[in-house]
């Protein structure tokens, strides 16, 4: 089992996901007694609580998993191009035994508080079994999407059927055999399961406040031969992922949409449309992200698509996105979205025009009247990238608590280091890459630059790291400036923190690329990690 929780460790890891397993890894090669604290019942992080039917990856998997060993590139065979959720959290348990990282996982373990001593440069962690932990270091792998957004919506206790929210699925299967099912919500998580439930379920009503951009994922098995041609170059392609823009490896575009004329614009959508890749049609300009105008042209493409797919023409406008530029809210990657729109017993309420008054005991009322269900899916969506680490109690140096530190939104140097938090490293936090890229990659650069970090003071018998103040502001700038480039920060999404009341409206992510974060970081290690102040106890 676990080391005894009485001893110090060197290193306690929050969460054991994609990131607290790498980074344990990576922590024990060093040498560190580690111990990762994992609020599930089993290992896997977002691949453990997103069980719900239709869940699956949308990075491809062939790019969608760690590169750190080309052994294990060659040795796992994944069966689709758009790995689903279960193959992906058997790949983790897979990696898990594969590098013995299981028995420093210690499972049913939520970290509650977080107290620095700055005395003794250490860290007392509390958790919700009683159990306290003491370490050097914390790095907070808790996730980008790990705290389900409360909907807020009136009434929601007193249903009488079933109510289940996508991040939170249970592990026991669900049936939707002749019942009512009502879907909350329409971004990537609501896309993914409307078509799998509608399979299923007696009546499918969709309740949709904002439509997404839904391109077609065009999953497909991997056939042998493909994989093992693929497998043949995959340091290359490992490489030139690591020093990619965004994690993934493509031909950067050269011209802006509006040089071109409509023919040669829509032959480069339509190319993109049925190539499948949620940053498709993304690249194949260089404006898409940076111009209103240029923008729109891709909108409109994508709102054609839908009139061409959904029959009748009142539903398909209400499913055509008109609010928000693309991609300036996440994308999302679909199978047989729009078509399960045309299935007889599937239905589009539109919250716009009848919003919600009320959950009942029988089912969801409008401004419209009231729907009878069976079953309510939230697929409301997280408190984003801020939402795991502020739901921890952090007190800092001189008492001082994150969620004040916070309180008009994140600050924290490169994403990684809050200044009065010393010791304490986030993996894809706030004010990084993290969302905006494939954050397996991302991910990968944080662990390994952290654990370089934690080796450099360990080598020159440092026991602080803290961020300077200024290096801090001056990074939130950076990040400010950057996404004030693009067309991003004028949009309420989950980037913004403007889909949950009263967080704070700020971009949350870095927009410079991760290839430039790679960049910096490697700076800042490079010059003796400089606006960091180090100091030994
Ligand atoms: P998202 O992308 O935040 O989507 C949540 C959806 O739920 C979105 O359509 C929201 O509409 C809707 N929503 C949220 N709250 C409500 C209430 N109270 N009433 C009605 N509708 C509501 O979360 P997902 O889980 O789909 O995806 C998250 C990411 O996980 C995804 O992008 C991938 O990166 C993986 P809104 O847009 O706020 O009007």
């Amino acid at each position: 089992g676990p080391p005894a929780a009485a001893h110090p460790v060197d290193a306690v890891v929050v969460g054991a996901g994609l990131s607290g397993l790498y980074q344990l890894h990576r922590l024990r090669q060093l040498g560190l007694s580690t111990v990762v604290l994992e609020a599930g019942d089993d290992i896997g992080g977002t691949w453990y609580w997103n069980r719900y039917p239709g869940a699956r990856c949308d990075i491809e998997s062939l790019s969608y998993s760690y590169s750190f060993s080309p052994e294990l590139d060659q040795e796992w065979q994944w069966s689709e191009r758009y790995a689903s959720q279960p193959e992906i959290l058997r790949y983790i348990h897979h990696v898990a035994d594969r590098f013995d990282l299981r028995r420093d996982v210690m499972l049913r373990t939520r970290v509650t508080r977080a107290v620095y001593d700055q005395d003794g440069h250490l860290w007392q962690l509390a958790t919700d079994t009683g159990r306290t932990v003491t370490a050097r270091f914390v790095i907070l792998a808790t996730g980008c999407m790990s705290v389900p957004k409360d909907p807020g919506i009136p009434g929601a206790h007193s249903f009488t059927g079933a109510v289940h929210h996508t991040a939170r699925w249970p592990r026991e299967d669900v049936s939707f055999a002749g019942k009512r099912v009502a879907v909350i919500g329409t971004g990537c998580s609501g896309v993914q399961a409307i078509p799998v439930i509608a399979e299923q379920a007696a009546s499918l009503t969709v309740f949709q406040r904002t439509p997404a951009y839904v391109l077609p994922a065009r999953n497909r098995p991997l056939r042998p031969a493909e994989t093992a041609r693929f497998k043949a170059r995959y340091p290359e392609f490992r490489r030139a992922q690591r020093l990619s823009r965004s994690g993934t490896v493509f031909e950067p575009p050269t011209r802006s949409a509006l040089e071109a004329d409509q023919a040669e614009r829509t032959a480069a959508y339509e190319a993109a449309w049925d190539e499948g890749f949620l940053n498709g049609l993304l690249r194949t300009y260089t404006d898409i992200l940076t111009d209103e105008k240029a923008n729109e042209t891709v909108a409109e493409f994508v709102r054609a698509k839908i009139r061409s797919i959904v029959t009748d023409p009142a539903t398909a406008e209400l499913l055509s996105p008109r609010t928000y530029p693309f991609a300036t809210k996440r994308p999302c990657l679909g199978t047989g979205y729009y078509d399960t729109y045309n299935l007889p017993h599937v239905s589009l309420v539109d919250l716009r025009t009848t919003p919600i008054e009320t959950i009942t005991p029988r089912g969801i009322r409008t401004s419209d009247g009231e729907h009878d269900l069976d079953m309510i899916v939230f697929a409301t969506g997280f408190d984003a990238l801020t939402g795991s680490q502020l739901s921890i109690d952090i007190v800092g140096k001189g008492g001082v608590p994150l969620r004040d530190r916070w309180a008009e939104g994140p600050r924290s140097y490169l994403g990684l280091v809050s200044a009065s938090f010393p010791n304490l490293f986030t993996v894809l936090g706030p004010l990084s890459p993290s969302v905006l890229t494939n954050i397996a990659v991302s991910l990968e650069q944080q662990v390994e630059w952290i654990t370089d970090c934690i080796a450099h003071l360990r080598r020159n018998g440092i026991t602080e790291i803290d961020a300077v103040p200024d290096a801090e502001a001056g990074w939130g700038a950076h990040v400010a400036e950057v996404a004030a480039r693009t067309l991003y920060p004028a949009v309420d999404s989950w980037y913004t923190g403007a889909n949950v009341p009263g967080k704070p409206r700020v971009f949350l992510a870095y927009a410079g690329g991760l290839d430039r974060y790679r960049e910096e970081c490697d700076t800042v290690a490079r010059n003796g990690y400089t606006g960091f102040t180090l100091a030994s106890s």
